[in-house]
């Protein structure tokens, strides 16, 4: 298949303008065209310290993402590149760059927190960019990951069991990679050479203390810790002589220097092999229009004053996916059913068949598409539109079958019409002639195919209007004794009461037979949903053995530094997502 993603170069996703920040509908487009799963990357940091440039990095070109060659901050807003994902075929490489943090001439820092939140948010990895060695001054600037807790939710309520919001922010955080611009020390540690990752590990090491010096020093590393359990660290060599760096973008490789090429090489590298496709809760892969929808419900919270909430965002999600899923399960069953079913069936039970190979179809292709349908609100939405959608086909069957018994009739019995009018049969002699005709055309009548369920009701109510027409020959045919005529009357209602009583049964049949569909119908949902649900909860509870066991990481290296107090903190958190993890498995209900 040809990629999908055609963009030349980066297009604005997010402006910055007066302190608002404004989705920009062009780059909305080129998502929801965007079918294949994402890999979101995106950037943050300091002003002016090179993220436009290996952003460029990641796209293969030395141009793109616009950089500056001043010292004002250049990037406004979060800036968007998709490209065909170089390492995973049929995936999507989206390239998030970011306007710089902490620009003081900016005056107005408040939106700085913003981008930060949707960067965590809307990425699959996250780079954290910063000049020189991890010193406190890099760290002080990560303060924006401590806010992180009063500008996230990752729930749309409190937890009832009281643990904090933020438990929850490693099971949909992306992951962690530090990248170190213009890295000048030698990598070791009290003699011995570390890699840049056991460097990162050693930074984020915590201070025994409990001044308020201490726990400054602790709060962002800790925050790293907790909410992005996995962690990567890169550092680059400066990539040029000082004088060139104001046109990085025009040099080739060759003009750089070899260090740099190699370690922006590596992390590249790294970022196609590693980064995963951007995934929410419930194992769902994001493609551009879930992309898209995500950027929507995150802006338009941040706007209207609300924290952007995670649990909020992906409901929004599943409610128009599960309404296009309703729609698709519909339109499938609308055109299956427009091409298989031919009116009026011969039995209703040939229709009930059809409706229910076809229904079960169209189930599964809800249960395809469909994704946290909470109570199951759109499938009882589905099973009611289904349930509509057979009755009027028995409607439309039932009349379809009256309007062509009728034209049946008028059209065999005209021959017996025409002699009733000629008075053919109002001679001696007449009523055996009459009995015989209807006899015959009756015969003939049956013997027509496919007039559907209504074939003898439509047929007893014609006869039944030819009474007074039967009496009316009866008596005037003089070759018959009027205890003959008694007989003859006898015989008559006799053989009416007879079919009035078969078309009863026939009716109960019938009933019997919709009451059977119906419960079908109900425990094919269910037996489909049971299916489902199971699924679900085996990635629910992959995904939380998989936090589970990041927690556990966590505290045993807490507990190693000797960390009692955000320990037993851990221990809380971990404790309650076991007592989730062993929460019965739901019933499946419908009704
Ligand atoms: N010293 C140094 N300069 C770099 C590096 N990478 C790029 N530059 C130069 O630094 C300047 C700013 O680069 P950008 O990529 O625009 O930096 P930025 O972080 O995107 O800047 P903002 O968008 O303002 O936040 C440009 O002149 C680049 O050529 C690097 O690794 N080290
Ligand atoms: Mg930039």
């Amino acid at each position: 298949m040809a990629s999908e993603t055609h963009m030349s170069g980066p297009e604005c996703l997010i402006e910055n303008t007066n302190g608002r920040l404004l989705v920009n509908p062009k780059a909305l487009k080129i998502l929801s065209a965007i079918q294949q799963p994402v890999v979101v990357v995106a950037i943050m940091g300091l002003y002016r310290t090179g993220k436009s440039y290996l952003m460029n990095k990641l796209a293969g070109k030395n141009k793109g993402f616009s950089l500056g060659s001043t010292v004002q901050s250049h990037t406004k807003g979060i800036w968007m590149w998709c490209v065909p994902h170089p390492k995973k075929p049929e995936h999507t490489l989206v390239l998030l760059d970011t306007e710089g943090l902490g620009d003081v001439e900016k005056g107005d820092n408040q939106n700085d927190s913003w981008i930060f939140a949707l960067a965590i948010l809307l990425s699959s990895t996250f780079v954290y960019n910063s000049m020189g060695t991890i010193n406190q001054q890099a760290m002080d600037q990560l303060h924006y990951v401590t806010e992180l807790t009063d500008r996230i939710r990752a729930k749309a309520s409190p937890d009832v069991d009281g643990v904090e919001d933020s438990a929850d922010f490693v099971s949909f955080f992306p992951d962690f990679v530090w990248t170190l611009r213009d890295f000048s020390l030698d990598l070791e540690a009290d003699g011995q050479s570390i890699t840049a990752d056991e460097y990162l590990e050693n930074s984020l090491k915590l201070k025994k203390g409990t001044s308020q010096k201490d726990k400054n020093f602790n709060l962002p590393r800790l925050c790293i810790r907790k909410f992005f359990p996995k962690k990567k660290c890169f550092i680059f060599d400066r990539p040029t002589d000082r004088k060139k760096l104001g046109q990085l973008e025009e040099l080739c490789d060759d003009k750089l220097d070899p260090e740099f090429v190699q370690q922006a090489a590596v992390f590249c590298s790294y970022i196609f092999r590693n980064s995963k496709t951007k995934t929410l809760s419930g194992g769902i892969k994001v493609n551009g229009p879930r992309l898209e929808t995500l950027v929507q419900t995150y802006v338009s919270a941040i706007n209207s004053g609300d924290l952007p909430c995670m649990e909020n965002a992906v409901l929004a999600l599943s409610e128009i996916e599960n309404t296009a899923a309703v729609k698709k399960a519909i339109a499938h069953y609308d055109q299956q059913m427009d091409q298989k079913l031919q009116l009026p069936t011969e039995t209703l039970q040939e229709l009930l068949d059809l409706h229910r190979t076809i229904e079960k179809e169209a189930i599964e292709v809800f249960m395809r598409m469909s994704w946290k349908d909470i109570d199951h609100l759109f499938q009882k939405e589905l099973a009611a539109q289904l349930d509509k959608k057979r009755d009027d086909f028995c409607k439309k069957n039932l009349k379809a079958s009256s309007d062509r018994c009728s034209a049946l009739l008028k059209d065999i019995f005209s021959p017996l019409e025409e002699g009733v009018k000629e008075g053919i049969y109002s001679k001696p002699g007449g009523y055996r002639l009459f009995i015989e005709k209807i006899q015959e055309l009756k015969k003939k009548y049956l013997q027509e195919p496919r007039k559907g369920i209504q074939a003898e009701e439509i047929l007893q109510e014609y006869l039944k209007s030819k009474e007074s027409v039967t009496a009316a020959i009866l008596q005037t045919d003089q070759t018959l004794s009027e205890k003959e005529k008694l007989i003859e009357v006898e015989r008559v209602k006799a053989e009416s009461a007879q079919a009035a009583a078969k078309m009863l049964e026939e009716m109960q049949i019938k009933n019997q037979q919709m009451m059977e569909q119906k419960e079908k119908s109900y425990q094919e949902h269910v037996k489909q949903l049971t299916e489902k649900m199971e699924r679900d909860r085996a990635q629910l509870l992959e995904e939380q053995e998989r936090t589970l066991s990041l927690k556990l990481q966590e505290q045993g290296r807490l507990l190693q530094e000797g960390f009692q107090e955000e320990n037993r903190r851990l221990h809380e958190e971990i404790q309650n997502l076991q007592k989730k993890m062993k929460k019965p498995r739901k019933q499946c209900c419908l009704s």
